[in-house]
C-alpha cells in the first residue's frame, strides 16, 4: 500500500504538472497564441475573453465558497440525530437565486452584442479588398483590384483596414488568423466576409481550423503584414513577373520554363499572372468537362514565398525543399492533390529525373 503523505504529494505534483502545461500553454509569444492581439478587432475579442472569463472566476468563487461554507456549517455532527429544520419556499433566496443569474448574464451578453455589432458592422470604403478561397488544402487569394492571384502568403500593408471575402472550392474550411482575426467558417456556395487592421508588421501564423479532409493540419498559411510601400513594391513586382518573358538562354532556369510547360505542370499552374475572366471561365468549364486543369496555387512570384506546399515548409534558397516536394509531393504532405491528380495529367510511368526536378526548381525559385 502506499503511504497516505505519498500519496498525497503524488497527487500534488500531477496538479502542478498540469497546471504547468496548462499555463505553457498560455504564453502570448506563441506564433498561434490568442492572447496577444495585433488588430482592434483581436484585441476586442480578447477584451471580451476576459470580461467573461472575470465574470466566471467570481461565479466559481461565490458558489464554491457557499458550498464549502454550507458543507462545513451544516454537516450533522457526531451523534446528532435531530432531523434538521425544513425549509419550503423562501421568498428573498428565490427572489436572490433568479436575480443574481440575470446580472451575470447581462455583465456577459451586452459586451458580447456590442461587439458582434461592431465586429459585423461594413468596413471603411477604403478597405484593401482580398478574395480568399480555401482548397483542399491550400489557400488561394485574390486581389481584384491590384489583379493579383496568389497562394498561401497573405500580404497586407500595415494599418490599412482589410476585408476579405471568403470562399471555398470544395468543402467547408475556416480561416484563422489568430492574433488577428476570431475564425469564420468558409463554405462552399456561400459567401462569409471578415474585416481587420493590422496594426502591426511581421509574420503572422494562420491556419485552416475546421477539419478538411486528410491534410487538413497541413492546410496552414502566413500573413505578411508589411509598410504600404513594401506591400507596392511586391505588386509591382508581381506584375514584372506576370509579363516577364521565359528565360531562353539554355539555363537551367531555361530548361525548368520548357519542363514547366511539356510536363503538364501549367495545365494546373498559371504563372502569367491572373488569367482573365473569359479564360478562368474556360478553364472551370474545361474542368467541369473533364478536359482541363484542377485549380492550383498561382505560382507567378512563387520566389517570393517564404513557405512552401501551404505554409508547411520553408522555401529555401537553396531549394532543397522544393526539389523534395517536385519529386514526391506525397512524401512531403500526405494526400495531397498535386499528387493525386498529377497521376490524371500525367503519364504516371515518365517520373521526373533527379535533373528535371532541380531544372524546375531553378526556374521557380528564379520567380521573384
Ligand atoms: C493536377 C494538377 C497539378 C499538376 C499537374 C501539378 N501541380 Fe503543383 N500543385 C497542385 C496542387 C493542388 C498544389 C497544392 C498542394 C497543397 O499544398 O496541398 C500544388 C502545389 C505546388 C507547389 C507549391 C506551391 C505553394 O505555394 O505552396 C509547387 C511549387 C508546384 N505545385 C509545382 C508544380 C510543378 C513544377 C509541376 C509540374 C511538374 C506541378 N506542380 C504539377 C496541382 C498540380
Ligand atoms: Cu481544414
Amino acid at each position: 500500500m502506499i503511504p497516505r503523505q505519498l500519496k498525497s504529494r503524488g497527487v500534488l505534483a500531477l496538479l502542478s504538472m498540469a497546471a504547468l502545461l496548462v499555463l505553457l500553454s498560455c504564453n502570448p509569444a506563441d506564433n498561434q497564441s490568442t492572447f496577444e492581439a495585433a488588430s482592434p478587432e483581436a484585441q476586442k475579442l480578447l477584451d471580451l475573453l476576459a470580461i467573461i472569463g472575470w465574470a466566471a472566476v467570481a461565479v466559481f468563487v461565490v458558489v464554491e465558497g457557499i458550498l464549502i461554507y454550507a458543507v462545513i456549517r451544516y454537516a450533522r455532527r457526531r451523534n446528532d440525530n435531530t432531523m434538521p429544520a425544513q425549509t419550503h419556499g423562501n421568498t428573498p433566496l428565490e427572489i436572490g437565486w433568479t436575480i443574481a443569474p440575470a446580472i451575470v448574464l447581462a455583465v456577459i451578453a451586452v459586451p458580447t452584442v456590442i461587439y458582434i455589432f461592431d465586429l459585423e458592422s461594413e468596413p471603411p470604403e477604403d478597405s484593401l479588398n482580398v478574395i480568399v478561397t480555401g482548397h483542399q488544402w491550400w489557400w488561394e487569394f485574390e486581389y481584384p483590384e491590384e489583379n493579383v492571384i496568389t497562394a498561401n502568403e497573405l500580404r497586407l500593408p500595415v494599418e490599412r483596414p482589410v476585408r476579405l471575402l471568403l470562399r471555398s472550392d470544395d468543402v467547408i474550411h475556416s480561416f484563422w488568423i489568430p492574433k488577428l482575426q476570431g475564425k469564420v467558417d468558409v463554405i462552399p456556395n456561400n459567401e462569409n466576409w471578415l474585416k481587420f487592421t493590422p496594426m502591426e508588421t511581421g509574420e503572422f501564423y494562420a491556419q485552416c481550423a475546421e477539419f478538411c479532409g486528410v491534410a487538413h493540419s497541413h492546410m496552414r498559411f502566413r500573413v505578411i503584414v508589411e509598410e504600404p510601400d513594401e506591400f507596392d513594391a511586391w505588386v509591382a513586382n508581381y506584375h514584372e513577373l506576370a509579363t516577364r518573358p521565359a528565360p531562353a538562354d539554355g539555363s537551367d532556369e531555361a530548361q525548368g520554363a520548357q519542363l514547366f510547360a511539356s510536363r503538364g505542370c501549367l495545365l494546373c499552374h498559371a504563372v502569367n499572372g491572373p488569367a482573365s475572366a473569359e479564360a478562368r471561365l474556360a478553364l472551370k468549364e474545361g474542368f467541369e468537362r473533364g478536359e482541363l486543369r484542377f485549380p492550383a496555387p498561382n505560382l507567378t512570384n512563387f520566389g517570393t514565398r517564404g513557405t512552401l506546399a501551404a505554409g508547411l515548409l520553408d522555401n529555401d534558397a537553396g531549394g532543397e525543399n522544393l526539389r523534395a516536394w517536385l519529386s514526391d509531393p506525397d512524401s512531403v504532405k500526405e494526400g495531397n492533390r498535386m499528387a493525386e491528380l498529377a497521376t490524371v495529367y500525367i503519364d504516371p510511368d515518365s517520373e521526373l529525373s533527379a535533373l528535371e526536378v532541380s531544372q524546375l526548381a531553378a526556374y521557380l525559385l528564379s520567380l521573384k
